[in-house]
């Protein structure tokens, strides 16, 4: 089955033209307003909170504070780690009550809650709050927080290290070291970063006293996690958490926990019997929502002396902020470790990691979640075997591809990958990015003064498995004939309207129009999986194939009812239902009109299934030009070539890829979170001083699809969401890294900002 519609997203039009309706659009009739006292210190004891001045302050209702979190015990949050450790023991979670108590630990940790009667009223009072602190000695590198004699986070934490995890053959990787003709070493570190989509966290909850259940409005990736997150976080049973979702503004995996304002505001919602409402502003989103990255990655490769790869190693240290999200620790470890052999075939490999809490913001699955990080230090240590051993940098792949009669492939850390074809992926995109004739636009442009390089990625990633065991999909007719499909994915850009609809459509021979797509609708709980691990088309898409099959199926013996036939006396083709001899036929919309009217209506399916994890890969190339004069690189092109599987919306992947990219590009040439190392003070606290990658980046991005249909799935697509953020980090550095290396500069850490390029450039002048 093929689904290449050119058509615009269904979504667009309604996004565009501002008829979205986000969380903050929602309001309830006497609803209440909050805003959040942040701690404006990294680490300190908190001696007293008079929250009386506030009181006082016209509009407001009440000041809830860390009291009012113990109270509620709403101090413990989920952290979805399921992996042993290195010594047999489990992670070490710290607690984190929603609202302060003791203690401090990142610069806009919530402390307290004024509610009133508007939120600029709330927003008011917040200064006549007093918070009597005892500073104490902050950390906000890893390095730092692991040092002897270092401030210590959390009393059950000791040493800032809350869990040591290993994975392969240590033994077997020290045989291929012993071995080896060449040892190729390079530690990177991918920096953190803050996700910043266009849409700031809001969140509206109301308390039903009569039911006791709570309708809570927030952006999310997906109910069902959501709220099973909120149950966790507040033991209040899941039937009695009603999560809703809106249109959402970009999540990037920043939405799919629980924060501690969602609990705060629960909190209020049930004490003052009325709906309480909070709009972050963008300042709050820089200090308190989850970052992303933030890993070291040390890496050793052995090669014999032809180049084959003998064995690898790579030291992990994850810093996850102050406090444990649902999914940072996991991510950072299961998606680097499945991945840690990339598109190549490593006989020995081992990989440890430690993760490291630190005076800073938490961090959480950021697009990619380990996958960008892993393929960033395994690419960038190809290129320099290749650089160090003399071969060229492609022809080093080729040699170590996984070669396709090895799959599936049992990786020898945690993955079996399914069937890919790297090096076809290779040649396609060297093709197009001119790969041979790149030295004389090298030569070309030196004679301009300027500094070209060209570099590749060759990636593989493992999409979602998903967290819950099966992704269902309900199909229901209205009594004009209209299909409702509900899922319980939320999309937030990905275009799922338009694609979920399709597959709908086009398999049950229908006009697209008639079929409606409902994510996460709280009257229509199903089990299912969130958006996020770029699983959803793979997932939840191919189950709405399953589903519309099932429904043809259900439909049969209604429909040869009709037309006085036997089921085996009818076929289903392009919409409709026909007698063997073509002499009658009726069109399912038509039979579901007929059959309206029933409850339930007769042709309504329920269909599930499991969906585990697809392989996406494929091969970027990106080509640089640096200016030496003021340290400014331009991308001067970008070929990407994705096996994403079937491509159901050509036009949805192009832009996935096309985001992807700019945010790998933004990563590597301007984004930063940075914190001062002796106060822990964020410095990067708006959009004056963290760099939003623009649309200008990367001028230039020619997509090209090499599709090997997965057998995972009734569709055979695989992921494409984090594809291009994965492939670019390396495929840049790569870039920057042949370009550079000609006037004497090795490896530099990202973001290759122009002071660090210039300042990196002049330093390999002054010492030649
Ligand atoms: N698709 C397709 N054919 C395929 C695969 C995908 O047409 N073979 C289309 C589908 O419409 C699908 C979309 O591409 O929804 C992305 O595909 P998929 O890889 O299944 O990813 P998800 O839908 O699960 O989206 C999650 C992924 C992740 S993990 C992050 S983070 C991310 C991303 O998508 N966040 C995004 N892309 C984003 N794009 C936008 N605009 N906003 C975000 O927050």
């Amino acid at each position: 089955m093929s689904h290449s519609h050119a058509a615009n997203r269904r979504e667009d039009l309604r996004l565009i033209t501002g008829r979205g309706r986000y969380t903050a659009d929602v309001n309830l009739p006497g609803q209440l307003h909050a805003a959040f006292l942040r701690a404006d210190r990294a680490h300190a004891r908190i001696l007293t909170i008079d929250a009386k001045p506030a009181l006082s302050r016209p509009g407001v209702v009440a000041v809830f504070t860390g009291a009012d979190a113990v109270a509620a015990q709403y101090t413990q949050f989920p952290n979805l780690m399921s992996f042993t450790g290195k010594y047999g023991g489990q992670i070490l979670k710290p607690e984190r009550p929603v609202l302060a108590t003791t203690a401090v630990r990142y610069v806009g940790e919530t402390v307290a809650m004024v509610v009133a009667e508007s939120a600029l009223a709330a927003q008011d009072a917040l200064d006549a709050v007093e918070v009597e602190y005892e500073d104490l000695g902050a950390v906000v590198t890893v390095e730092d927080a692991l040092a002897n004699g270092a401030p210590q986070l959390h009393a059950n934490i000791p040493g800032n290290l809350c869990f040591e995890w290993e994975t392969g053959d240590p033994k077997a990787v020290e045989a291929a070291f012993a071995k080896a003709a060449h040892v190729a070493r390079l530690k990177v570190i991918t920096t953190r970063v803050a996700p910043s989509p266009m849409e700031p966290r809001s969140s509206l909850v109301s308390f039903d006293a009569a039911s006791n259940s709570y309708d809570i409005y927030t952006p999310s990736q997906g109910m069902i996690m959501l709220r099973k997150q909120f149950s966790m976080l507040t033991g209040v049973p899941e039937e009695k958490l009603r999560v809703r979702s809106g249109d959402v503004g970009g999540s990037f995996g920043q939405r799919s926990g629980v924060y501690p304002e969602h609990g705060a505001l629960m909190i209020a919602a049930k004490k003052l019997g009325r709906p309480v409402k909070w709009t972050g502003t963008r300042a709050e989103g820089f200090m308190s929502d989850a970052h992303g990255r933030d890993l070291e990655i040390a890496g050793e490769l052995a090669l014999d002396r032809d180049g084959k790869f003998l064995g690898a190693r790579y030291e992990f240290r994850c810093d996850m902020g102050a406090y444990l999200t649902p999914t940072g620790s996991i991510s950072h470890l299961r998606n680097p470790a499945t991945l840690m052999t990339g598109v190549y075939k490593t006989p020995a490999l081992y990989g440890s990691f430690k993760v490291v809490l630190t005076n800073t913001v938490p961090v959480a699955a950021y697009r990619g979640a380990g996958r960008p990080d892993i393929a960033y230090a395994v690419e960038r240590l190809v290129d320099r075997a290749a650089d160090e051993m003399k071969i060229e940098r492609s022809e080093l792949r080729r040699r170590n591809f996984i070669p396709p009669e090895a799959f599936p492939y049992k990786t020898p850390t945690v993955g079996v990958y399914e069937p890919s074809d790297f090096a076809g992926c290779l040649e396609q995109a060297l093709q197009t990015a001119d790969w041979k004739g790149f030295e004389a636009r090298r030569a070309e442009a030196k004679r301009r003064g300027k500094l070209r390089g060209i570099g590749l990625s060759t990636i593989i990633e493992a999409t979602g498995a998903g967290v819950f065991p099966k992704d269902q999909v309900a199909l229901e007719f209205d009594d004009a004939g209209k299909l409702t499909a509900y899922t319980v994915s939320m999309s937030s850009g990905q275009g799922h309207e338009t694609t979920f609809t399709s597959v709908i459509s086009d398999t049950l021979g229908i006009p697209n129009e008639m079929v409606t797509l409902r994510e996460s609708d709280p009257a229509h709980v199903l089990v299912g999986n969130h958006t996020g691990g770029s699983r959803s088309m793979a997932g939840v898409g191919s189950v709405c194939k399953v589903a519309a099959d099932k429904l043809v199926e259900q439909a049969k013996p209604l429909a040869a009812e009709e037309l006085e036939l036997e089921p085996s006396q009818i076929d289903f083709s392009r919409g409709a239902f026909r007698s063997r001899d073509g002499d009658k036929s009726i069109g399912l919309i038509d039979l579901a009109r007929k059959l309206a009217g029933r409850h339930p209506h007769p042709m309504n399916t329920l269909a599930e299934a499991t969906v585990g994890s697809t392989w996406p890969n494929g091969c970027h190339v990106a080509e640089v030009e640096i200016d030496p004069d003021t340290g400014v690189t331009e991308i001067a092109s970008y070929v990407a070539v994705d096996d994403c599987g079937v491509v159901i919306n050509h036009q949805i992947v192009e832009g996935q890829v096309h985001g992807g990219v700019t945010m790998g590009a933004g990563q590597m040439f301007q984004e930063q979170v940075v914190y001062d190392r002796a106060s822990g003070q964020l410095l990067t606290g708006s959009f004056m001083d963290y760099g939003m990658p623009r649309a200008g980046l990367v001028r230039d991005i020619k997509v090209g699809d090499h599709p090997l249909p997965s057998k995972l799935n009734a569709i055979g697509a695989k992921g494409v969401g984090e594809s291009g953020c994965t492939a670019s980090l390396p495929a840049i550095a790569n870039a920057m890294t042949d370009a550079l290396r000609p006037a004497g500069v090795g490896h530099l850490d990202m973001p290759y900002t122009p002071s660090r390029v210039w300042h990196s450039l002049q330093a390999a002048q002054r010492s030649t």
